[in-house]
């Protein structure tokens, strides 16, 4: 499955400090002036999980193969960029698919590095750029209606259904309410998905503080989090300088390093947990000798939904899966151990997988 997150914010804040440490890269241009990225660069974020390297040392694996999400680092929206303000907001499009936003706001103080509106404000910085986003949702919202007008008045009901769905829409903008606070039915989300709404789409702002403080408890992290609870939104806090230090370090020299500064997880992997909560994302493992690799589902999909991850064939052509907990290798060492404790599973279509299951599909040819 392919997860996505667009990263957004004003120009300058460190979205492309974050993107490379987030990707462990050194891709785009990364500098002290406004709109130094010009248009969307994509990147692949591996997903940090301690259990893989653990799972795959046991099964005696060749090769491990983490889970990957996908991040687009576009360029900076300021005020008035829904209306062709410094780059416009048409590299919106690169992001609009996205299963979410990482909303990047500075928290840091530093005078060298230029603030677009001069002092550093994170509750009115992160209203400015969420403004923008739902100027360009309401642009988007008030084309469609246009569209299905005619339709609508001569009686045709999918788009009478339509115009009421994106009316809702268009008034709770209008009234200054983003889209992820707002509850469409069921119905409602399904005529509105097509249109790849922004401030529908669940949000991590992404506090990125000074290295005086790590802890993430200062006054500008503080503001962003009751902006975030306001809003229906979530924080977390990362040090885009460091992480983006980490980068260019071996992993010996990193773990050091972190040590010495009294982190238990990255700023990166803290970040990703995050994104999968939000998102109601888990984990389960396939796991052999040729490979060992962690897939990502949602909270509550079946077996054949999670195999599906691996192929789409595999829904359809699911039998059973064989399942044991990633705690019961740890605890017994070997397969053969969980078989002999009674704790291999056999499951059907209806069981639903949990995080840190260990599964073998069977699949009908
Ligand atoms: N002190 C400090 N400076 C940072 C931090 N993160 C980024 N910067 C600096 O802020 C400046 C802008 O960083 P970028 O990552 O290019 O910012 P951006 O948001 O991508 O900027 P645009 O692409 O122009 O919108 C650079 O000079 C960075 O070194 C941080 O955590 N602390
Ligand atoms: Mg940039």
């Amino acid at each position: 499955m392919g997860l996505s997150a667009g990263i957004v914010g004003l120009p300058n804040v460190g979205k492309t400090t974050i993107f490379q440490a987030i990707t462990l890269s050194t891709t785009g241009e990364r500098s002290n002036y406004m709109f130094s990225t010009t248009e969307p660069v994509p990147g692949v974020v591996t997903v940090p999980d301690d259990r893989l390297p653990i799972l795959g040392a046991l099964v005696h694996t060749k090769k491990l193969v983490p889970a990957q999400m996908h991040v687009t680092d576009i360029p900076g929206l300021v005020s008035g960029s829904s209306s062709g303000e410094g780059m416009g907001i048409g590299f919106l499009g690169a992001i609009k698919e996205s299963d979410a936003l990482l909303h990047v706001v500075r928290c840091f103080d530093k005078e060298g590095v230029l603030h677009v509106s001069g002092t550093v404000d994170p509750a009115a910085d992160a209203e400015i750029v969420e403004m923008e986003l739902m100027q360009a949702d309401l642009q988007t919202l008030k084309r469609s209606a246009e569209r299905v007008a005619k339709k609508a008045r001569a009686g045709d009901a999918e788009s009478k259904l339509q115009l009421a769905a994106f009316e809702k829409a268009i008034a709770a903008l209008d009234g200054g309410t983003l889209l992820r606070q707002i509850t469409f039915t069921d119905a409602e989300k399904k005529l509105l998905y097509p249109l790849f709404l922004l401030t529908g789409k669940p949000v991590l702002f992404i506090a990125n503080v000074g290295d005086d403080d790590l802890e993430g408890s200062g006054k500008h992290v503080q503001a962003l989090r009751e902006y975030a609870k306001k809003t229906g939104a979530q924080v977390s806090h990362i040090c885009g300088d460091l992480e983006a230090e980490f980068v260019r370090m071996a992993e010996d020299e990193r773990k050091q390093f972190m040590q010495d500064l009294g982190f238990k997880e990255s700023g990166l992997a803290r970040l990703i947990h995050r994104a999968f909560d939000l998102l109601g994302l888990q984990t389960y493992f396939t796991a052999g000798e040729k490979e060992t690799r962690a897939w990502v589902i949602h909270k509550g999909d079946t077996a054949p939904v999670g195999a599906g991850v691996i192929h789409t064939d595999f829904v359809k052509k699911f039998v059973r899966a064989e399942i044991y907990r990633y705690e019961d290798i740890v605890a017994l060492k070997t397969e053969k151990a969980i078989k002999d404790a009674g704790k291999m599973r056999l499951e059907g279509k209806d069981y639903v997988l949990q995080d840190g299951d260990v599964c073998n599909f069977l699949i009908a040819n």
